[in-house]
């Protein structure tokens, strides 16, 4: 009787239909490492899924960069970057599938974010 117990079980674990439900969660927070250094913006660009909540933790660390601030490509509201400082930007959620750059204070492209 436990060796039936056992394979039945061992029988659901394995059905493509338990598999299916584990990757059906999508997960709804994103958060991802940059670094603005003598590479530039690093990752230069990053995925994102369309319901997903995004926030970037950025870290300047270099001074020959005009990256000094990020503007955030859904409210426009701009967050600057001490030196050497890990800043949280709280990017949000983007609704649609797009690819938005994101801005330096002064307006150029810095990186890009696609979102699928
Ligand atoms: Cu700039």
């Amino acid at each position: 009787m436990k060796k039936i117990i056992i394979l039945l079980s061992m029988v659901a674990l394995s059905s493509p239909l338990f598999a299916k439900e584990t990757t059906k969660k999508v997960n709804t927070e994103k958060t991802i490492n940059v670094e603005i250094g003598k590479k530039g913006f690093v990752p230069s660009s990053i995925e994102v899924k369309k319901g997903q909540n995004l926030t970037l933790n950025v870290k300047r660390t270099t001074n020959k960069t005009c990256m000094t601030e990020l503007k955030n490509p859904i409210n426009g509201s701009v967050v600057k970057l001490p030196l050497d400082k890990e800043v949280v930007f709280k990017v949000g959620t983007f609704k649609d599938e797009k690819t938005v750059k994101i801005l330096c204070g002064m307006g150029m492209k810095a990186g890009v974010i696609i979102v699928n």
